[in-house]
């Protein structure tokens, strides 16, 4: 079982719509009444929690903050010293000093921005910058170091890169590095960074960095790193930085990412991947039995999700990732949800679907699905099973038809290992 606590169910009322446009999806151009027939066999075996919601309250993350005070249990006086209530937040932009025996020049900005200089951004500068240039994006945030994604949010912003433009022109730069409040600890310094060329160049059809001033419509909680987060929409967690306050551009052309100390690949892009929700351990015979997950789609999309369904024979020995028995294996594919087809009632109110990234700005529809760095629910209905012990395992197939965990095996590049769910029929 996981710890991530299940996302708030959608209300009843989305459930049935998600529901039927799966099995009209499904039975398309069958006549009305044997849809409805699906419709109506449909709930008896689907719990009401599912699909997951597509954005997880604030307060259903699964939290990952070092820190001790963790920022955000900061109240009153504390917390504005710490610069994180709105009226308080200031971000600085400097130059790293930065030189060593190879790097000879040290990186320079035309304009810092301060807070000694009294020229530090403060947000209502940043929304009017984001009320020019701005990006809404649905995120998944997973760990790179957790079994299960932590949550997924509707996120917007403003672009990094208009965001360091207001720096004038710089030189000798090669990263952008970025980190937020750390109780004014050296030793609680949780820092990341990106190349010059993912903070400024983006290529068409892909995501930027931004700087996150609200989350799901509402200013960002401190929870989940408000006043401003930087979300890197394409990366694990690390490089979201909660309560961000200050960038510093630098010559320096390595990663200065806490994360990369534990052994963790900096340069880490979200992976194709299926979780399993829990379930229970054992189901009587006779019942369908509906098994279900989130579906990531990472950097190389999702092509499917598919399940194997394991007899477990008295006395066999136990299955082995990649052992004769698992390359035997025969997947069958897993149903996923459906895109709402109404996407008023899912985003927040005051986000339209055309200006979500990814979105046709025309029809308001995704362009893919599930969006890239995105999750769907996916779900298998398993009938007829004779009483016995069954291994049930699922994993997504990227765009590459690469099976999970490949082409990444190596799990200090985002664990990503093929879930097994155990339980006996009676
Ligand atoms: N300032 C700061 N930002 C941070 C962290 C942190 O400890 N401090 N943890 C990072 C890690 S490792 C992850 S996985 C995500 C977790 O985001 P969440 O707590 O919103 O789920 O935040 C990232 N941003
Ligand atoms: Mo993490």
């Amino acid at each position: 079982m996981s710890k991530y606590p299940e996302p708030e169910p959608l209300s009843r009322r989305d459930f049935v719509r998600t529901t039927s446009v799966l099995a009209a999806s499904t039975l398309a151009g069958a006549v009305v009444s044997r849809s409805t027939a699906a419709v109506a066999e449909a709930p008896q075996s689907v719990p009401a929690s599912y699909p997951h919601a597509l954005l997880t309250p604030t307060d259903d993350y699964y939290d990952v903050s070092r820190g001790t005070p963790k920022p955000h249990s900061l109240q009153g006086e504390a917390l504005v010293q710490a610069r994180l209530t709105a009226e308080a937040w200031r971000l600085e932009i400097v130059a790293d000093p930065f030189t060593s025996e190879s790097v000879k020049e040290p990186a320079s900005l035309t304009q810092a921005l301060t807070l000694e200089g009294g020229t530090a951004l403060d947000l209502p500068a940043l929304i009017a910058l984001g009320q020019a240039h701005k990006i809404a994006f649905l995120k998944a945030i997973q760990c790179l170091n957790i079994a299960t994604p932590l949550g997924q949010g509707l996120w917007e912003g403003v672009p990094l890169r208009e965001v360091l433009r207001l720096c004038g022109p710089m030189r000798n730069v090669r990263r952008i590095y970025y980190r937020g409040f750390h109780n004014n600890d050296p030793k609680q310094v949780f820092q990341s960074s990106l190349s010059y060329t993912q903070a400024m160049e983006t290529p068409p059809g892909d995501p930027t960095p931004f700087l996150a001033y609200r989350l799901n419509g509402k200013p960002i909680p401190l929870k989940r790193g408000g006043p401003v987060r930087l979300i890197v929409p394409w990366a694990h967690g690390f490089k979201s930085i909660k309560w961000l306050q200050r960038i510093a551009v630098t010559n320096d052309f390595k990663a200065n990412d806490t994360y990369a100390n534990q052994n963790n690949d900096p340069e880490s892009y979200l992976k194709t991947a299926a979780y399993l929700d829990g379930a229970p351990e054992k189901f009587p015979a006779g019942n369908p039995i509906f098994l279900s997950g989130l579906a990531l789609a990472g950097l190389s999309g999702l092509k499917r999700v598919e399940h194997w369904l394991h007899r477990v024979e008295p006395g066999a020995n136990a299955v082995v990732q990649d052992d004769a028995t698992y390359r035997a294996a025969r997947w069958t594919p897993c149903e996923l949800a459906a895109p709402p087809s109404d996407w008023s009632r899912v985003l927040p109110v005051g986000v339209a679907a055309k200006e979500v990234f990814g979105f046709d700005p025309k029809t308001g529809q995704p362009g893919t699905w599930p969006l890239r760095y995105s999750m769907t629910s996916w779900s298998a209905t398993l009938r007829n099973l004779a009483p016995g012990k069954y291994e049930f395992r699922a994993r997504a197939v990227d765009l590459n038809d690469f099976a999970q965990p490949e082409p990444r095996p190596v799990q200090k590049a985002g664990k990503n290992a093929v879930g097994v769910h155990r339980f006996e029929v009676t």
